[in-house]
């Protein structure tokens, strides 16, 4: 029998077999990808919370140094992440305070909750007294707090850390996908310092 070359390759299945895999092999790449970036992304998560943890529970103690504490905080995500920007933001807060709440009043003359200026308490037509608030994040004006004084505080005051951390994807998934080849998490954790020692009064201010 004649050899007939052309039907031969129109007979041929082979090459159908080949373009389908192409096409499922690209989508499947980007999910395999996918998947490799999210789980390395749970990962460095993990490790940030808790690197975070660590530190905080560190810094409730007597004579805690918040640099050190900050500084083995950073190698714990740059040995998963070496390219990792890592952000932190301390702030602290008077026991009495809380984040998020109205630096409290610590007189108020006409008992309105409202920081009011001088008035003359005893009618000798000169104001002598104003509302005074305590001052925890000693910027001058009674605000919400919202980080607190930067710092770890003293006795008793209670620190909020918030940890920022930018780093490279594990994959380049953002040429499939779009977006940065740099990704991020955050993790914030509050604790209250031990009391180890009197508290310090945070500044008290009059409204002038
Ligand atoms: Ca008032
Ligand atoms: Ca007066
Ligand atoms: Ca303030």
């Amino acid at each position: 029998m004649r050899y007939r070359p052309f039907t031969a390759i129109a007979k041929n299945q082979r090459g159908a077999t080949v373009t389908e895999f192409a096409l499922i092999l690209a989508p499947l790449c980007v999910m395999i990808m996918g998947t490799m970036e999210v789980g390395y992304q749970a990962y460095v998560r993990s490790v940030t919370l808790g690197a975070v943890e660590t530190l905080t529970r560190a810094v409730t103690l007597q004579n805690a140094d918040a640099s050190v504490g900050e500084t083995e905080l950073r190698a714990q995500i740059r040995r998963v992440a070496p390219s990792a920007t890592v952000d932190i933001v301390r702030g602290s807060v008077n026991r009495y305070n809380s984040f998020g709440s109205l630096e409290r009043l610590t007189q108020d003359l006409n008992n309105n909750g409202i920081l009011d200026g001088p008035v003359d308490t005893d009618g000798n037509g000169v104001k002598d007294k104003s509302d005074c608030w305590e001052d925890v994040d000693n910027n001058g004006v009674r605000n919400i707090v919202t980080t607190g004084a930067n710092s770890i505080g003293g006795a008793d005051d209670i620190v909020k850390y918030t940890v920022t951390v930018t780093y490279d994807r594990l994959l380049p998934i953002n040429r499939f996908i779009g977006g940065s080849s740099r990704t991020g998490t955050q993790a914030s954790t509050v604790v209250r310092r031990q009391p180890f020692e009197a508290q310090t009064a945070p500044t008290i201010r009059c409204k002038s």
